[in-house]
């Protein structure tokens, strides 16, 4: 035999091992596993994953660690979920937004208002619903990843570079990007104003030519996504509190030991609270920031007008997760 027969056949020996499962040597191979989120290094969620990355390398002496892509270099949230279902990408921090168009039931917390307000979201995150929803995924033999763990994304608010949104009347006739999942698009549309599905590597430029004329984001987000300048009328209209969520590759961690998946395992969760405290402490700088740019921050003291204004998207979507908001609402 040649060498190159040779190798070619022992690999197809050790293909063949690690087909039934069989792959010691493999398992303790030096792993680099790949994360991607559309924040820059700093973000919270991206210091977050950076933080497990730490701690696996300092558990298995540096055979497992992460290597971070920040700020959308492997594209949209989309395609990050597409890469890790085929295994190309391990860790993919996205938000529930994209994630429902592929396990239905979380899109019971795409649902305007559905939360009284962010306490609330992380008592049912943290909670027994927040687990069952984390296994959904895990058990959806479509889904093609893990559920790790919650994190925070605070409160989702209107931007827009033409006027001061005081009321419901006035966001008639804004096109306001939103994130693509029909039900996004509904609850601008109900709201009065135009929804406009948008990846949002492209929103930047939306905006500055006119596509759209704004946009809604928590105030990191808005802040981080260099917004600001663009845009300089902000309403807290606080009208959807969507959490992120860290998934793994179904494919990568079926090829795992199960030592390593129970480290990935063990880590991603303990990322939820530690990700909410960095959060936490970004929300104000930002806050500040938007302020110090001369942003008009404008509050709603009565948010029924607009709750009200979304009923339509609540029946059209809402009867399918009825026994769950039940359980949502009830959640002190
Ligand atoms: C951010 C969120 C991202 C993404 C983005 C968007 O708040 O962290 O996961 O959903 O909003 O609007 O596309």
């Amino acid at each position: 035999m040649t060498t190159r027969r040779m190798l070619m056949a022992a690999a197809g020996v050790l293909a063949v091992a690690t087909a039934f499962g069989a792959a010691p040597a493999f398992a303790q191979s030096k792993q680099v596993l790949k994360a991607a989120d559309v924040h820059p290094m700093g973000y919270p969620t991206v210091d977050a994953v950076v933080s497990i990355g730490k701690k696996l390398e300092a558990a298995t002496n540096g055979r497992l660690s992460i290597q971070m892509f920040p700020s959308m270099q492997l594209g949209g949230e989309k395609e990050m979920i597409e890469q890790a279902q085929v295994g190309a990408l391990q860790f993919a921090r996205v938000s529930v937004g994209p994630v429902g168009a592929v396990v239905d039931n979380l899109n019971v917390f795409n649902l305007p208002f559905v939360f009284r307000d962010i306490a609330h979201m992380r008592a049912v995150v943290d909670g027994p619903i927040g687990d069952e929803l984390l296994k959904e995924i895990t058990d959806n033999p479509k889904s093609g990843m893990i559920g790790l763990a919650w994190m925070d994304s605070g409160a989702r608010s209107f931007y827009n570079k033409v006027r001061d949104v005081k009321s419901l009347a006035d966001l008639k006739g804004l096109k306001i990007r939103m994130m693509g999942n029909p039900m996004f698009v509904d609850t601008m549309n109900a709201l009065g104003g135009n929804g406009v599905p948008m990846q949002m590597d492209q929103v930047m430029s939306a905006m500055q030519t006119g596509v759209v004329d704004g946009a809604e984001n928590n105030p990191p987000s808005y802040d981080s996504f260099g917004h600001v300048p663009v845009a300089k009328h902000y309403t807290l209209t606080e009208h959807l509190i969507i959490p992120e969520i860290l998934v793994f590759s179904r494919k990568a961690f079926d090829a795992m030991s199960k030592e390593d998946q129970a480290l990935i395992m063990k880590f991603g969760k303990e990322s939820q609270l530690e990700q909410r405290k960095l959060w936490d402490a970004r929300v104000v700088v930002a806050m500040d920031k938007i302020k110090a740019a001369g942003v008009n921050v404008i509050t709603i003291a009565d948010k029924k007008p607009f709750q009200d204004a979304v009923k339509p998207v609540w029946d059209k979507y809402g009867s399918k997760y009825t026994a769950l908001v039940k359980r949502i609402q009830d959640v002190k």
